[in-house]
This record gives structure tokens, C-alpha cells and sequence, in this order.
């Protein structure tokens, strides 16, 4: 067992349990960790990461997009970036792919999988990191250097809970939080962990559904990550927002997010951001220069009868995939662990 600064403990899966993920995620080749409390379960990797995570010291220009695996990361993250450095649409760096501009703070723990090419077979990565740091030891994270060194103000995504970062997150730095319906979270999760060799899932749907609500899915469990940005709600410096709102009142979500990030931006610089971080818009600009097929991440025989990662984008999608039977397990779910949440979670839309 290992103690980490956060004051959890980190004990590796072993036996059946363990047996199991690696049976199911082909890509978890390293290992797992489950944390307590909370049952946080991670790569094994996790912990080499785990301390240095803890104590990044975050600015307070930072903008910090904070979610649950498939709620909606990429969308916010290219929202957030775009009101502060691209309300115009005429900066050129926004040619880059959002991923490597807005940089994923724990991605670290994700990279020793066997199934996808190391950071030393990862030429575009690589050749982004050595021109910040030629000398830079890879093994010191190099998404977490890459965060580092990034020039302010920074946009930075994680999919770490409140509990695993610095507690003086929300005092230095501002937290957009997003949320989304966990029937829709669980299908795009299970398709992300079918198309990305990371996860490489190879099981059915019953059992990723089961998975998702025995709290068994790396991250998980959901409804305590949500739980404790909820706790947080109040403070100045913390954004809470759901998918399915930004999606339905777009416009009137971005104008909350200008006053929130100070964005100062008109109506009309607000419509245009609107239009250019649709789904459609994304969809088009980020697959023209896929950065994860580019880092071979992706399984492109499921591309086109699945979709990429830029999948359907849309709320509901859950009624076309579960069965009433996965419904009703994710209700009892939603049931057991939401009921003390302090606002309605939008789980039948
Ligand atoms: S990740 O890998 O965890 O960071 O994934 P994340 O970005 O959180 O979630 C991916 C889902 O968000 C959808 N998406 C969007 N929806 C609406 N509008 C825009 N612009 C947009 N961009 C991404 C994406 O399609 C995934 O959802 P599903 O339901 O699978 O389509």
C-alpha cells in the first residue's frame, strides 16, 4: 500500500479483479490502482504521477476545464480557449489541434499501455515537448511539463476529481466543471473505450454498463467526482454547467461563461464562437488534423461504422443504445448516490 500526499492510500488490484480489467481492457497492460478513500480506480501509473499532481502549483490565470471522462471536455475546452485567446477567429494558433493546446494535466498515467506507441514513438508529441524542454526527462510526465510550460493565460484540462489537486485550486485558479447525463456519459464512454487502444475494451455492453455502476471504470466512480464539484458550487471561482444546458441553450450558456471568465466579449463575437465550437464545425476542423489518429491512438476499422471520437454530439443518444434493462440499473444508480445532490441531475432527457 502507498501513501500519497493527497492523504489517500493506493493499493494495486490483484487476483480476480485485477485479472478481469486486464482481460476486458486490453490496453491496461501495467497494472491498477484503486484509491481510498473515495475507490478511485487508475492505471497503475497513477502513482508515479500521483504527488506531483497533487502539489501543481496552478495560476491564477489558469482556466481549468474539470470533468468526468465523455461529458463534454473537448467542446468546453475548446470554448474556454477560444474566448480567451480567439474571440475574433483570426488567431492562428487555432490551427493547432485543440488537444495539443489545451494540454491534459493526468494523461502521464494513460501512455505506458503496450497498445499504443510510447512518447518515444510519438513523433509529433515528442518533437512538441523537446522544443520546450531538449534535456527534459520524459519520465518526469510529459503532458505534466508540457502544462508547465505552457504560456498564460492557460487553458488546462483534467479528468482528476477536486480531491486529487491542489486544495488551493479554486483560491488561485478558475474551475469550469462540466456535467452530463450518465446514460449518455456511459454510451460515449463505452465507445471511447472501444475506439481508443488505450482503453482497447474488448467486452459487451451489459458488462461495461455493469462496470460503470460498480464505480469499475478508470476514474470512476462518477457520482462522487460530481459530488464534490457540487460541494464547491458557491465559490466565485468554480463554473458549474451540464452538457445537456450548453447544448440546448447554447447562447445563453456562453454569455454566463464571458461573465465568469471575464471574457468581455459582444453578442456578435459570442454568436460566431457558438457557431465555430458546434459539433459540426468541430467535427470538420479537429478531424482534418486528427492529432489522435496522428498519435495512432485510434482504431480506424471502427471509424466508420461507429464513428470517431467525434462521435454524435448530441443529448438522448442513450435512448437509441440501452436496453431498458441497462436503464433501469443506471436509474437505481442514480438513485443510491444522487439523492443528496442539492440540484435536479438531468438523467431522463
Ligand atoms: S474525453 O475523451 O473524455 O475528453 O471526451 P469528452 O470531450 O469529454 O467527450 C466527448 C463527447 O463530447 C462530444 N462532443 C461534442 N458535443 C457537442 N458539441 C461539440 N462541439 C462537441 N465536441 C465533442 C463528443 O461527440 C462525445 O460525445 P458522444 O456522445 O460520444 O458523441
Amino acid at each position: 500500500m502507498m501513501h500519497l500526499a493527497s492523504g489517500h492510500t493506493a493499493e494495486a488490484l490483484q487476483g480476480e479483479e485485477l485479472e478481469r480489467q486486464e482481460r476486458d481492457f486490453q490496453g491496461y497492460t501495467n497494472g491498477m490502482v484503486r484509491l481510498n478513500p473515495g475507490r478511485w480506480l487508475f492505471p497503475a501509473d497513477y502513482t508515479s504521477f500521483a504527488d506531483k499532481l497533487y502539489r501543481f502549483k496552478f495560476r491564477k490565470s489558469d482556466v481549468v476545464v474539470m470533468t468526468w471522462p465523455k461529458c463534454g471536455t473537448t467542446w468546453m475546452q475548446e470554448i474556454v480557449w477560444t474566448m480567451k485567446n480567439n474571440p475574433d477567429l483570426n488567431n492562428p494558433e487555432a490551427k493547432i489541434p485543440t488537444r495539443r493546446r489545451v494540454h491534459f494535466l493526468d494523461f502521464d498515467m494513460l501512455t505506458s499501455s503496450k497498445n499504443i506507441p510510447s512518447y518515444e514513438n510519438n513523433p509529433a508529441c515528442m518533437a512538441a515537448f523537446r522544443k520546450v524542454y531538449p534535456n527534459g526527462n520524459i519520465k518526469d510526465g510529459v503532458m505534466l511539463q508540457l502544462v508547465e510550460a505552457t504560456p498564460d493565460p492557460r487553458t488546462i484540462k483534467t479528468h482528476l476529481p477536486f480531491s486529487l489537486l491542489s486544495p488551493d485550486l479554486l483560491d488561485t485558479a478558475k474551475v469550469v466543471y462540466l456535467a452530463r447525463n450518465p446514460k449518455d456519459v456511459v454510451v460515449s464512454y463505452l465507445h471511447h473505450s472501444r475506439i481508443l487502444r488505450l482503453h482497447g475494451y474488448t467486452g459487451s455492453m451489459d458488462q461495461f454498463v455493469q462496470y460503470f455502476v460498480d464505480d469499475d471504470l478508470v476514474y470512476g466512480p462518477y457520482w462522487l467526482h460530481v459530488k464534490e464539484a457540487l460541494e464547491k458550487r458557491d465559490h466565485p471561482n468554480l463554473h458549474f454547467i451540464f452538457f445537456e444546458d450548453l447544448k440546448r441553450n447554447n447562447m445563453v450558456e456562453l454569455r454566463k461563461l464571458n461573465k465568469f471568465l471575464d471574457t468581455n466579449m459582444t453578442e456578435e463575437q459570442l454568436e460566431k464562437v457558438a457557431k465555430y465550437t458546434s459539433f459540426s464545425e468541430m467535427k470538420i476542423r479537429e478531424e482534418a488534423i486528427d492529432s489522435l489518429k496522428e498519435d495512432q491512438h485510434l482504431r480506424e476499422d471502427m471509424i466508420s461504422t461507429e464513428g470517431g471520437f467525434f462521435r454524435k454530439g448530441e443529448v438522448g443518444d442513450w435512448k437509441q443504445k440501452l436496453s431498458p434493462q441497462h436503464q433501469a440499473k443506471i436509474d437505481q444508480w442514480m438513485d443510491r448516490y444522487t439523492k443528496d445532490f442539492d440540484l435536479p441531475f438531468p438523467c431522463s432527457s
